[in-house]
């Protein structure tokens, strides 16, 4: 087994100059269509299988860096965290991939431009964000392809934040995961809308590290996961080519809801759903009966993510007059 920082050497071969004063980037978060559940590799987030994503326009993460001879000093959204909270060990722990020699300390100034409280920030955008704006710090002048693998190595689902627009997962057969990196589709669904659904800002229960490890290693269920994910693959590819809403909505209502069943077929069980996670799902079917087309995701927490036109905004509003609605083709830049 290969480690983060083989790959990391494998990828910079040498590349860079002398350190910029600073690095700055944005990358925007990702909802999956079809999910990454799995991993072949813990160390260097190989996926068991491919998965598909939507990134979310302005909403996102920007990193302005910097370097510092004393120690590292992380702001999130504003506030510095204490040095042994687990975010600031996390990215201290991904930063000594980078350090050319031991006195070399960062300071990472990360802002979301998605609602933090609310539960809908992830460490996706947070971890591409940070490669690229290391990559600006040094000069290695990555390509995207390499950025997405330096990414994975922080969070898996990062890897496919370096991109606007749909984005595949190719899972790659490799060990070194060299053919495993986020790849921009390339189509447009200008009228495409996600719906972000609060039900609860509160603290999920679990991280979906160890959820997704206690899936893999306890449920009977998993193993007919990966055949459902590449069927689902194919369907919202097909859906996306046609631009066949029903399709799109109905696979990634599916592939959403068999994720969350493996979930609560583990042991201990999974369970993000709160009742209220439930009765917006009612609402949601009881508005598709009532001819609103509307779907939706999740994640591993409560919340939901709906999946409409711009044509349907008025209706599927009516039913959720709080829902924060994101344009992901709005803001190419
Ligand atoms: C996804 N999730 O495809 C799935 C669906 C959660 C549910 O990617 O351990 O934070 O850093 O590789 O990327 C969340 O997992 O996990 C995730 P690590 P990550 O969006």
């Amino acid at each position: 087994m290969m480690t983060k920082a083989e790959i990391v050497a494998q990828i910079l071969n040498g590349r860079g100059r002398a350190p910029a004063a600073g690095g700055y980037a944005f990358a925007p978060s990702n909802i999956a269509l079809c999910k990454y559940w799995g991993k072949r590799d813990e160390e260097l987030n190989l996926p068991v299988t491919a998965s598909l994503s939507i990134s979310l326009g302005r909403l996102g993460s920007t990193t302005k860096l910097s370097l510092r001879p004393d120690s590292d000093v992380v702001r999130l959204d504003k506030k510095e965290l204490a040095p042994d909270s687990p975010f600031a060990r996390r990215i201290g722990a991904f930063l000594d991939l980078f350090r050319r020699d031991a006195g070399m300390y960062f300071e990472v100034e990360a802002v979301n431009t998605i609602p933090t409280a609310a539960g809908f920030a992830s460490s996706a955008s947070g971890f591409a964000a940070l490669v690229t704006a290391l990559d600006e710090l040094f000069g290695w002048e990555l390509d995207k392809r390499e950025l997405s693998i330096l990414a994975r190595l922080g969070s898996g689902s990062a890897c496919r934040s370096l991109h606007h627009g749909f984005v595949e997962w190719r899972a790659g057969t490799r060990p070194d995961g060299m053919d495993s990196y986020g790849e921009r589709l390339d189509a447009a669904w200008p009228e495409l809308r996600l719906g972000l659904l609060v039900i609860t800002a509160a603290e999920k229960s679990m991280g979906s590290r160890p959820a997704m490890k206690r899936t893999i290693e306890t449920c009977a269920l998993y193993k007919s996961w990966p055949e459902k994910a590449a069927a689902d693959l194919a369907l919202l590819k097909k859906a996306i080519a046609e631009k066949d809403f029903h399709l799109l909505g109905a696979t990634a209502e599916s592939n959403a809801l068999a994720m969350h069943a493996t979930m609560i077929a583990s042991w201990p069980p999974v369970v993000y759903w709160r009742p209220e996670s439930l009765a917006a799902m009612q609402a949601i079917w009881a508005a598709r009966a009532n001819a609103v087309p509307v779907y939706f995701t999740m994640d591993a927490g409560p919340n939901l993510k709906l999946i409409f036109q711009a044509g349907d905004e008025a209706a599927v509003r009516g039913v959720f007059p709080d829902l924060k609605v994101v344009r992901p083709f709005d803001a190419e830049p």
